[in-house]
C-alpha cells in the first residue's frame, strides 16, 4: 500500500490490486478506517456479479473543483467484466474539509442490460472490529431514522433498535425497506446518515451521504463484544441499467471527528447544504412559521379529520381577536376536508364549498392560508384508485403495493413514474396554489413516493422517484409557495422545501396510546405522542436553518388533553428553543388565558436553533444550551429535561463560567420564576418532577452593574428588551411586547430605586432578597422604564 491523496487532516491510502483502503487522519485522537473495502454489485440471468472482486486500476492524482472547493481526487476502475459492465470507485480530499469523499459508477458497455443491486461504499473487513479501531471502549451508534417521524437518536450495545413491533401495519410507513430492522441487541441500521462513536477516547466517525438525489443510502453499525463495525451503501433497487448507459452514487462522506466539539454534527450537515447550493441560513428570506394548525383538536382517534368549514371559520375569528396578543400568521386546514385520501379536488360533507371561500376569508384576515395534501398516497375506496388502477404503484404479481395500514385500510401509493400520476399531482398542487389560493401547503405521507414496486419506468430508483415527484410538486406550486415536508424520507427533499417535520406527530398523551390505551403502543418510538414528537425534536436539531426550517409539529396547549402542565411546558420549551416552527392545534374560542399566556411567552419565535449538550451521551437529550446577546448584554437559557417517569436530581453546569471568572452568577428558572446566585457555574436541581424541566437563564452579576434577570413576559427573559442604557444614577431601558401586556420583570440593581418611571408614571416596586427588584408592569405594546437611585 501507498499513500495516494491526503491534506492537512486525513490520509487516504490505497491498494488497487486488494480493493482495500485505509483511511488516517493526522490530529491524535481521530479514529481511523482499516482495509476496508468497497463493492459494486449487479445481476444479470439471476447472479450477482461484483466489479471489484479483482484488482482496480488507478488514475493519477487530479484536482477537480467542487461546492467543497478543490478536491484531490483518483479514480480506481474495473475493466470491462465478460457482460461488458465496467465499474468504478472515486476517491476525493477536500483541501479545506476534515471528510473523505467517496462516489461509484457502474457502466454499461455491454449489450444486454442489468440489475443494479448495490453499491458498497464502506464495507469492513470480517472479523474483529472490522476495520475501525480506537472506538471500541464505550461505544455508541446515532441512528438517523428513514422518515419525518421514524426514531433518531442513540443507541448503546445493550440496546435494541426501535423498530415498529406492528408489522405490515407500520414498516411501509416507517421504515426504508433497503435498511436493515435488526431484532438483535447491538446491530442498528440508519438512514442516510450514521456516526459510530466512543464515549471514552470521545472520537467518532460520521459516514453518510452528501445527497439523496440517486440513490437511498443505508448503514448498518454492529456493537458487539467481539465484533464493532459499520458499512455504508447506496441502495440499487434493483433498477435496470440498459446498453450505453452508467449510473452513479451521491457522494458518500466519511468524516472522523471529536465528540468535543460544540457541533460534532455541524460540519457534515453544512457539507449537504453546500452540495445542494443551499443559501446558509436556508431558506433565505422566509419567515420562521407560526399559526394554527386544525389536525390535533379536529381529529379522532382512528385518523380522520373532523375538521369543517365553520370550525376553520371561528378559529380564524378567535386567532384575529387575538391577533393584537397573539402575533401570528398561518391558519392551515389539516386535513378532513377532502372527499377521500386521493380526491383531492372533491370535497368532504364539512366543506360544502369547498376551500376557495376559506382561503379568501383567512387572507381577508391577514393570515397566510395553509392546506394540507397528501399527494402521493390514495385510499383504495378513492375514487381515482378506481378510475386510474393503471397509476397505482405494483407489485412484480400486480398487486397495489401497501404504504401501511392508515384510515382503515392498506393505503396505496401512486406510481409517480407514470405520466398520468405525474400529471393528476401536478393538477392538484397547482389547483391548491394557484385555483384555490393556498401559498402554504403541508405534504405529507411522502414516503409514498420511495416505496419499492414495479415502477412504470424501470430505471430509476426509489430515490429519484420522490426527488423527481417534489420537483414536480415545487414546479407546479411555484417558487414563491411555502412547502412543508411531512412523512417524508429526508435526503431527496432537501433544497425543495421550506420545511420539513422531523419528529412523530404530537398527542394528546405523552406516550403513544390508541383510544387512552396504551398496551403495546407505549414503545413505538415512532408513532404519535408528545414525546416522540419533543425527542426528534432535539436529536435533530443540527438540521434546522441548515436544511430547512425545522417542523417540531404542533404545541398542544388546552388542559382536556391527558397532558399535564408539566408536560405541556416542557414541550413549549423544547419548541421554543429548537428555534423552528410554532403551530397551536386547540380550539381557540375555548383556550383559557392561563394557557394562552403559554403561547405568548413563545412569541417572536427565537427562530436560532439551540445547542444540544448531550446529544451523544443520554437516550434523549436532557441538556440544551442558547446564547443569546442584546443590549442587556450576553446571556444563557439552559433547559434541563426530565424524561423519566419518576422525579429526578440534576445540576445546572454553566461551563462558560470558567471564562466568567470570579464573577457571581444569576440563575432565574423561568416557569417558576426561582433565583439562584451561582458560585463556580453549577447549581443543583433538586427533584426535577416527571416529564418536566426547569428552563434557566443565566447571566453575569458584575459588581455595580444593573443587571436585567428576566420575569414572565418572554421565555428568553430577555428578547423583550430592546434597549438598556445604564447611567450613574439612572437606568432606563425599553420593553416591547405585543397587545396589552400585564406582568412583572426582575432586576438586580446596586443601589435602591427612589421612583421607578414606566411610560411616564410612577409605577411600584418590591424589594426582594438580596440586591434584586420585582417589577410588576402594565403597558400596552411597548413600556420605556427609568429608574432613579438613591
Ligand atoms: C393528518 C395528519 C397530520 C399529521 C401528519 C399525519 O393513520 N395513520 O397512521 C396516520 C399517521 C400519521 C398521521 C395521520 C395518520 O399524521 O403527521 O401532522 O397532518 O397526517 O392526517
Amino acid at each position: 500500500m501507498k499513500p495516494i491523496i491526503e491534506n492537512r487532516f486525513l490520509q487516504l491510502i490505497i491498494d488497487a490490486q486488494a480493493v482495500r483502503w485505509s483511511l488516517a487522519a493526522r490530529a491524535p485522537g481521530c479514529p481511523s478506517i482499516y482495509e476496508a473495502s468497497s463493492a459494486l454489485t449487479y445481476r444479470i440471468n439471476h447472479q450477482t456479479r461484483d466489479l471489484f472482486s479483482r484488482g482496480l486500476s488507478i488514475s493519477a492524482a487530479e484536482e477537480v473543483p467542487s461546492p467543497h472547493g478543490i478536491l484531490h481526487q483518483v479514480v480506481l476502475s474495473s475493466g470491462p467484466d465478460g457482460n461488458g459492465v465496467i465499474g468504478s470507485l472515486r476517491f476525493a480530499l477536500p483541501d479545506a474539509y476534515p471528510f473523505l469523499l467517496v462516489q461509484l459508477q457502474i457502466e454499461n458497455s455491454g449489450q444486454s442490460p442489468v440489475e443494479v443491486e448495490r453499491f458498497d461504499v464502506l464495507r469492513p473487513q470480517p472479523g474483529k472490529n472490522g476495520s475501525l479501531r480506537d472506538l471500541s471502549a464505550d461505544s455508541f451508534f446515532f441512528s438517523n431514522g428513514w422518515q419525518s417521524w421514524s426514531f433518531t437518536g442513540l443507541y448503546r450495545p445493550q440496546d435494541r433498535s426501535r423498530r415498529t413491533r406492528l408489522g405490515p401495519f407500520r414498516r411501509p410507513t416507517d421504515a426504508n425497506p433497503g435498511t436493515p430492522q435488526p431484532s438483535r441487541p447491538g446491530v442498528f441500521g440508519s438512514d442516510m446518515f450514521g456516526l459510530l462513536g466512543d464515549r471514552r477516547s470521545r472520537r467518532a466517525l460520521l459516514a453518510g451521504f452528501l445527497s439523496q438525489c440517486e440513490q437511498f443510502g443505508s448503514l448498518e453499525a454492529r456493537l458487539e463484544t467481539d465484533v464493532l463495525s459499520l458499512s455504508l451503501w447506496a441502495n440499487g433497487d434493483g433498477v435496470r441499467l440498459d446498453p450505453g448507459r452508467s449510473i452513479h452514487t451521491d457522494w458518500a462522506c466519511l468524516h472522523p471527528l471529536h465528540l468535543d466539539d460544540s457541533d460534532p454534527l455541524g460540519p457534515y450537515v453544512e457539507a449537504v447544504a453546500r452540495e445542494h447550493g443551499l443559501a446558509q441560513p436556508f431558506p433565505p428570506d422566509r419567515p420562521i412559521p407560526s399559526g394554527w394548525c386544525s389536525w390535533y383538536q379536529f381529529s379522532t382517534a382512528d385518523y380522520a379529520g373532523d375538521v369543517t368549514a365553520q370550525n376553520v371559520r371561528h378559529n380564524l375569528n378567535a386567532l384575529s381577536q387575538l391577533r393584537s396578543r397573539l402575533p401570528m400568521d398561518l391558519v392551515q386546514i389539516d386535513d378532513g376536508f377532502q372527499a377521500q385520501i386521493g380526491d383531492w379536488l372533491k370535497f368532504s360533507p364539512g366543506f360544502p364549498d369547498g376551500v376557495a371561500p376559506l382561503a379568501q376569508a383567512i387572507r381577508s384576515h391577514g393570515f397566510t392560508p395553509g392546506l394540507w395534501l397528501a399527494p402521493l398516497i390514495v385510499h383504495p375506496a378513492s375514487e381515482h384508485a378506481a378510475d386510474h388502477p393503471d397509476w397505482l404503484l405494483r407489485t412484480p404479481s400486480g398487486k397495489p403495493v401497501n404504504a401501511g395500514y392508515l384510515w382503515k385500510s392498506f393505503a396505496n401509493p401512486l406510481d409517480m413514474t407514470h405520466p398520468g400520476a405525474q400529471d393528476y399531482v401536478r393538477q392538484v398542487v397547482d389547483t391548491a396554489v394557484h385555483r384555490w389560493g393556498f401559498p402554504y401547503l403541508k405534504l405529507d405521507f411522502l414516503y409514498a413516493g420511495a416505496l419499492p414496486g414495479a415502477h412504470q419506468d424501470p430505471t430509476v430508483s426509489r430515490a429519484q422517484v420522490l426527488h423527481h415527484s417534489l420537483q414536480i410538486i415545487r414546479e407546479a406550486a411555484g417558487e414563491d409557495a411555502f412547502l412543508l415536508g411531512c412523512g417524508c424520507p429526508l435526503g431527496p427533499a432537501i433544497g425543495l422545501v421550506d420545511a420539513m417535520r422531523i419528529g412523530a406527530d404530537t398527542g394528546r398523551s405523552w406516550r403513544p396510546a390508541f383510544r387512552g390505551i396504551q398496551t403495546f403502543l407505549r414503545k413505538e418510538a415512532n408513532l404519535p405522542s408528545a414525546e416522540n414528537a419533543l425527542h426528534n425534536t432535539l436529536t435533530r436539531l443540527p438540521l434546522h436553518r441548515r436544511w430547512w426550517i425545522n417542523d417540531p409539529d404542533c404545541l398542544l396547549l388546552r388542559p382536556q388533553t391527558h397532558l399535564n402542565l408539566d408536560e405541556v411546558q416542557t414541550a413549549a420549551t423544547v419548541i421554543a428553543l429548537s428555534g423552528g416552527s410554532l403551530l397551536l392545534s386547540d380550539h381557540l374560542p375555548d383556550l383559557p388565558p392561563d394557557r394562552l399566556k403559554i403561547a405568548q411567552v413563545l412569541l417572536p419565535l427565537i427562530g436560532q436553533p439551540a445547542r444540544i449538550l448531550d446529544l451523544f451521551a443520554s437516550s434523549t437529550p436532557s441538556r440544551i444550551l442558547l446564547e443569546l446577546e442584546n443590549s442587556t448584554g450576553k446571556w444563557l437559557l439552559i433547559a434541563l429535561i426530565n424524561w423519566e417517569d419518576t422525579p429526578q436530581d440534576s445540576i445546572l453546569i454553566v461551563h462558560e463560567a470558567a471564562e466568567l471568572g470570579e464573577t457571581p452568577l444569576a440563575a432565574r428558572e423561568f416557569w417558576s420564576g426561582s433565583f439562584h446566585v451561582l458560585h463556580g457555574g453549577t447549581l443543583p436541581v433538586r427533584q426535577i418532577p416527571p416529564h418536566s424541566c426547569a428552563l434557566f437563564t443565566v447571566r453575569k452579576l458584575p459588581a455595580g452593574l444593573p443587571v436585567y434577570l428576566g420575569g414572565d413576559l418572554h421565555i428568553s427573559q430577555g428578547l423583550e428588551v430592546t434597549s438598556w442604557e445604564a447611567g450613574e444614577q439612572e437606568l432606563s431601558f425599553r420593553l416591547e411586547r405585543p397587545g396589552q401586556c400585564d406582568g412583572r420583570i426582575e432586576l438586580w440593581l446596586p443601589h435602591q430605586p427612589r421612583h421607578i418611571i414606566l411610560n411616564g408614571e410612577k409605577t411600584t416596586f418590591h424589594p426582594l432578597e438580596m440586591s434584586r427588584y420585582s417589577v410588576p408592569v402594565h403597558f400596552q405594546d411597548e413600556a420605556r422604564i427609568k429608574i432613579y437611585s438613591i
